[in-house]
């Protein structure tokens, strides 16, 4: 492992999205999501599943200080899920990012009020979990495989980081270090301590941050303990469960602890397994850990994994979790398209592994999945106005099979308002308007541009301040240009990701030829930078047609359609019923256009493929001998796949028949 080749994200407050495709989806998420998603944690959503976390808050509050009255009755008991305080500690986390490009008074204001609330909510030791707090505080700590604990606390402090990275307000973050030290009391390698760990993974990554911020070995030894103890012999999730006569939901499954990634060591699991957003979320810790402790094994187990979601078990949207049964990851190649899974969740979690990885070494496939996960099977989650979201992302909708087909129980057909388990919406307004983070990383003497997001940012390489400026109308053009601003010059490494998807480039600098080096399918130049220095990145960006991997059954003898980083498909709306019927034969008359008008402006691709016609009679089977398929012209008109489903309900394809 080649430690100089580390970087690390350029802080959210140094970098400026203005970005035709991005900017409206971080303006939705700041004008519709964030009010929206705050009347949802208030109940106050007609039709929408209630959330009832703000409710359990005041009651938290209202048990622990008699004194301060909001109204709830005292006996109204807990509502929701046991990981309901998780969504709050998301809105926290995305209107704090929020707030970092785009100063809003007011809504500083109710996130002030709510962090004033979870502080009145903390107990004097610094526990903080609004379950135990209803529910009796004598049974905390006594099922941290399935009660969540550990996540919400891990959800709070990625929000209390958030909040004091993007305010410089310290009272949340002084909250969750009490909370830390509480569990640090708790939980560990210590005597009478319990040999614990989250049951939800995402305290692993939410402590390393932590660390970045106090360094105070406590945070880091914590984190570490959390992933180095997973799976140990003896199974702590497993004595836990004898001890206090918990349930044990898998006993009988082939997954076992697996669901948890807790069935063995984590250095000895070299594939994705079990439940998906838990194990995305401990690979980004694990390669976190991995990058801070310079420890060899843990990179193998995350790069043995990253290979296997990759090359075995992601859609070519980039969502993952092929399995309704636990969430979860299935088996290599089973790759479902209407049965399927993927989590909105889960494809933001592999959005943060993917980044993790590309800070370890920067190897353009790690921005190849980031982009291909953020253009597609992210953003498919949520609707053009924010306020409807998918949970399930399908590839392929029938929707009569979605109500008919049991299989597809899970698969909606809609967006919907609001979930029982709304752990997708407020992620996803966590990631959008966070995205800033993801466009470059650097280290002293480097700087690497991850994704092609037109932003203004600030970084200090090799003591000089550099500007960066990216403009573009990626992902619907093909050129991208980034310039320096520099008071003189300076010298450092420049790495532009060349996507995967691409074929020919031609790289300029100030209208003219620039040497670079290849590595790892970065573009990397090396050079004394002057002010004003412009690069000019132009991709050849045709339609392709992509087929998968023959041991993928579900998608034998058919063809995907893409166009630099964004996934194609086939709507009712734009081509008529019964989807399956139509064929890419050989595409002829490929055309693409922008449409202003369309899904808030999209570029659409048609192309002249074929239908087959129905038969003469009304056989349900015939001898082949009967007659070749008869197929009448068909032109075919796709949109990008991340807008489906935001005019009517109807049947949608990714994968067509070839
Ligand atoms: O368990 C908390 C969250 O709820 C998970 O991350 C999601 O998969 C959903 O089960
Ligand atoms: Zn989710």
């Amino acid at each position: 492992m080649d430690s100089s080749k580390y970087t690390t994200p350029i802080p959210l407050k140094d970098v400026k999205i203005g970005d035709t495709f991005w900017s409206p989806f971080m303006e939705r998420v700041r004008t519709q999501v964030i009010p929206y998603q705050w009347e949802a944690l208030n109940d106050r959503v007609s039709g929408a599943e209630p959330s009832y976390c703000m409710r359990n808050f005041k009651l938290a509050v209202e048990l622990t200080h008699p004194e301060l009255d909001y109204g709830v009755p005292k006996d109204i008991g807990f509502g929701g899920m046991v990981f309901q305080d998780s969504d709050f500690a998301k809105w926290i986390e995305a209107a704090a990012y929020s707030l970092v490009w785009h100063p809003d008074p007011a809504l500083e204001k109710n996130l002030d009020d709510s962090i004033d609330i979870i502080c009145n909510a903390q107990q004097a030791d610094g526990y903080l979990d609004t379950y135990y707090i209803v529910n009796g505080l004598d049974k905390r700590f006594t099922n941290l495989k399935d009660n969540h604990e550990l996540y919400c606390f891990g959800h709070f402090l990625e929000a209390a980081v958030a909040c004091f990275e993007a305010t410089g307000k310290r009272k949340l973050l002084d909250a969750l270090i009490r909370y830390a030290d509480c569990i640090d009391k708790h939980i560990g390698p210590g005597e009478g301590k319990l040999r614990g760990y989250p049951g939800h993974e995402i305290a692993e990554m939410a402590l390393f941050r932590l660390y970045a911020i106090t360094r105070d070995e406590k945070h880091l030894k914590l984190a570490q303990y959390f992933i180095d103890q997973r799976g140990q012999k003896p199974l702590f999730f497993e004595e836990e469960t004898k001890k206090n006569q918990n349930n044990f939901y898998w006993k009988d499954s082939f997954v076992q602890y697996q669901y948890y990634q807790a069935g063995k060591p984590v250095r000895e699991q070299h594939i994705a397994e079990g439940h998906a957003v838990r194990a995305v979320y401990l690979y980004s810790g694990m390669a976190d850990s991995a990058r801070i402790g310079g420890d060899e094994e843990l990179m193998k187990a995350c790069n043995d994994i990253w290979e296997n979601i990759v090359k075995r078990q992601m859609y070519i949207t980039g969502a993952i979790g092929q399995s309704a049964y636990g969430e979860s990851f299935s088996y290599d190649y089973n790759l479902p398209n209407d049965t399927v899974y993927a989590e909105t969740c889960a494809a933001i979690g592999l959005a943060f592994f993917a980044r993790r990885m590309a800070s370890m070494s920067p190897r353009s496939m790690y921005g190849d999945v980031l982009e291909k996960t953020l253009y597609n099977g992210i953003i498919s989650g949520m609707d053009l106005d924010g306020k409807a979201f998918f949970y399930v992302n399908p590839l392929e909708v029938l929707p009569e099979a979605c109500l008919k087909d049991r299989r597809m129980h899970h698969v909606k057909n809609q967006r919907q308002k609001w979930f029982a388990c709304a752990c997708c919406p407020p992620n996803l307004a966590r990631i959008i308007s966070s995205l800033g983070s993801y466009v470059h990383s650097f280290n002293q003497g480097a700087l690497y541009t991850h994704l092609f997001i037109g932003s203004d940012s600030t970084v200090k390489i090799a003591g000089s301040k550099i500007g960066v400026k990216i403009e573009t109308n990626y992902p619907w053009e093909d050129t991208v240009r980034v310039s320096f601003k520099i008071d003189g010059s300076a010298k450092f490494r420049y790495g532009l990701r060349i996507p995967g998807w691409c074929n020919h480039f031609n790289l300029t600098l100030s209208g003219g030829n620039v040497e670079y080096k290849t590595e790892d399918g970065y573009a990397v130049i090396e050079r004394e930078w002057k002010n004003g220095d412009k690069l000019e990145l132009r991709f050849d960006m045709p339609v392709s047609f992509v087929e998968a991997n023959p041991k993928v059954r579900e998608n034998t003898g058919k063809v995907a359609v893409m166009r630099g980083p964004m996934v194609y498909c086939l709507e009712e709306a734009d081509n008529g019923k019964e989807l399956f019927k139509l064929h890419a034969g050989k595409p002829e008359n490929v055309l693409f256009k922008f449409e202003k008008n369309l899904l808030e402006g999209v570029v659409t691709i048609s192309f002249k493929g074929k239908k087959e016609k129905d038969w003469n009679d009304d056989q349900l089977y015939r001898p082949l001998e009967a007659g070749d398929a008869v197929y009448e012209e068909k032109e075919l008109n796709l949109i990008p796949y991340y807008a489906w489903a935001n005019r009517r309900i109807g049947e949608m394809t990714v994968w067509i028949n070839k």
